[in-house]
């Protein structure tokens, strides 16, 4: 694949309603979206990144940057037999992950395209129907919170991930529980508490909590493997793990017992599947992280979904619950059971709308022929 040309864009997609975590409210997304021709083919990939450098260190301006000065210049030096060899190529570069991702993803879409295969086929997927979950932000209220449950319940969603901080945990569970005994229901804190937050923690067991998602500090695993000894919840790690490496040092100390695979957090498919690998030969179980994408991103989220390691509902749901209109057609849809089929046709499966995306576009820039 020889790569001619590639096309940076910044667009800006209002959320249908804010989502807020322990780091803050996200009212509009800022996504920088990369396209590349390789003869008649386009390929796309999104940057995950958040608007501030709060989830990790990127931003749609960092991300910019390392696209523009290295990542594109590299990939438009030589042809690629792959997009895992473009992913050796983008290796050196330290951190950056979400930048490299995007680039990368798009050369998968390029290549399934060409195989005339499904991206999942070609990653090597064997689910046709994912199951999925919902992540649901920190609320003005807990009746708000209740009514969304109950909203994403009736959807058919298979599982309730909410999302907590000091101040906001005890109480919404404590209801949470009252109303839905039963449902499959996590936590995410993303970082929000410490070690000294032990004692209180430890309280939690008694929610039956599927998983508790990154509880201490961002880069920490030896925290994780601590705490992961002193409750019963099972600790899910996400920020922590930016490659198989992290990963299997996570299993190896006891910090986790599933792990959240993001495309983005993990700089794209070809280390994500590495990921995929070092958990399932350790029967660690995996699901698919969400980025508040857009479609060009869920659907790759959905293609790394059908790897047979992701047994656990992720966090990939229905365009509508995002955006009045994606930017791909069709939308991305739920099945009354809770899952997305997974589309049949070559490449993402979805096709890019570019005269909405031309219209959401604030900047673009062309590198290449
Ligand atoms: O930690 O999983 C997270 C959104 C932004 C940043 C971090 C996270 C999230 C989500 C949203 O939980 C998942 C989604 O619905 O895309
Ligand atoms: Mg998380």
């Amino acid at each position: 694949m020889t790569i001619e040309s590639v096309e940076l864009r910044e667009i800006r997609l209002p959320l249908v309603r804010f989502f807020e975590t322990s780091f803050g409210r996200t009212t509009t997304r800022r996504i920088v979206l990369v396209r590349v021709a390789v003869g008649d083919r386009t390929g796309w990939g999104e940057v995950t990144c958040g608007e501030a450098p709060l989830y990790n260190h990127e931003t749609p301006e960092t991300a910019w940057h390392v696209l523009r000065d290295f990542l594109i210049p590299w990939s438009l030096q030589q042809a690629w037999e792959s997009a895992s060899r473009l992913a050796a190529r983008f290796r050196p570069i330290r951190g950056h992950e979400m930048a490299k991702a995007a680039l990368e993803n798009a050369l998968w879409d390029v290549e399934a395209q060409q195989r005339g295969w499904p991206l999942s086929r070609l990653i090597g997927g064997t689910l046709e129907e994912i199951p999925c979950g919902v992540s649901i932000g920190i609320q003005e209220s807990i009746p708000e919170l209740l009514d969304q449950i109950e909203r994403e319940l009736a959807a058919g969603y298979q599982r309730i991930k909410v999302k907590i901080k000091p101040g906001w945990d005890v109480e919404p569970l404590e209801q949470i529980r009252a109303r839905f005994p039963r449902i499959a229901l996590s936590v995410d804190a993303n970082s929000a508490y410490t070690l000294a937050d032990l004692p209180h923690l430890k309280t939690f067991d008694r929610f039956g909590l599927l998983m508790i998602e990154q509880p201490l500090h961002w880069n920490d695993i030896l925290d994780h493997a601590r705490l992961q000894r002193e409750i019963s919840t099972p600790v899910c790690l996400d920020e922590s793990i930016h490659n198989a490496d992290d990963a299997r040092k996570a299993i190896e100390a006891g910090a986790c017992q599933i792990i959240n695979i993001k495309l983005g957090r993990v700089g794209g498919m070809t280390s994500a599947r590495e990921v995929h690998d070092v958990c399932r030969a350790r029967k660690i179980p995996v699901w698919c992280g969400g980025m508040l994408e857009s479609g060009v991103g869920r659907a790759h989220n959905i293609a790394l979904s059908t790897l047979p390691g992701f047994t656990l509902p992720g966090d990939v749901s229905a365009s509508r619950r995002y955006w009045t209109q994606d930017i791909i057609d069709p939308e991305v849809t739920v099945t009354p059971r809770g899952t997305i089929r997974v589309p049949p046709t070559p490449g993402l499966g979805y096709t890019p709308n570019l005269e909405r995306i031309e219209k959401l576009t604030v900047r673009k820039e062309r590198f290449g022929r």
